[in-house]
């Protein structure tokens, strides 16, 4: 049976850190006026976390948590989610799920910006050259749901931004 969702339909946006999925969420979410979550900051405002990853010096996300966290209002529907991962989430939740992509130099050079260097920087970049988000998208959604998006430019994300919100006017359309 399909999920009736009375807040809109809720949308996954995932991919490699660096490649958009913030940018792209949060003006979504404006755009439409869907609720915008992002993942990694509900997990800090919140301490979902469960342990510390000495390799990276960061906490470790409580998946469990951040799932009860969430449940209500991805019941209610209507939520535009951003996170570099996507296999712990409830299947049911998502209406849609877009992948971004971005070449290998881009990205380099993105991350570098944002302070990433050595391990941490080479790690993020080969995550996205052996399609680790995608692959991780495919194996855990039906494959109709799941569609790879290019960012690279500020063109791209713009037809991005159009694109998903052609969709979004269908799905209301149909529900
Ligand atoms: P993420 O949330 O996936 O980690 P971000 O939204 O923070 O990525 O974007 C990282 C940086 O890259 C930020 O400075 C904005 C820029 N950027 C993102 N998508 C872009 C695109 N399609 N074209 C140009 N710049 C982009």
């Amino acid at each position: 049976m399909e999920n009736v969702r009375p807040g809109g339909p809720n949308i996954l946006i995932t991919g490699t850190p660096g490649t958009g999925k913030s940018t792209l969420g949060a003006e979504l979410a404006q755009r439409c006026s869907l609720h915008y979550i992002n993942v990694g900051e509900l997990a800090k405002q919140e301490q979902l976390y469960d342990g510390f990853d000495q390799e990276y010096q960061c906490p470790v996300l409580s998946e469990e948590q951040v799932v009860d966290e969430m449940e209500n209002q991805m019941t209610d529907g209507g939520n535009v989610v951003d996170y570099h991962g996507c296999d712990f989430f409830p299947e049911r939740w998502f209406d849609i799920i877009f992948v971004l992509r971005t070449d290998n130099t881009v990205l380099y050079n993105r991350l570098e910006h944002r302070g990433y260097s050595g391990k941490k920087l080479e790690d993020n970049v080969q995550c996205e050259i052996f399609q680790t988000i995608l692959e991780e998208a495919r194996n855990g959604y039906k494959p109709e749901l799941v569609h790879e998006l290019p960012s690279n430019t500020p063109e791209e994300m713009e037809d991005n931004l159009d694109k998903i919100e052609a969709w979004i006017q269908q799905w209301k359309a149909a529900h």
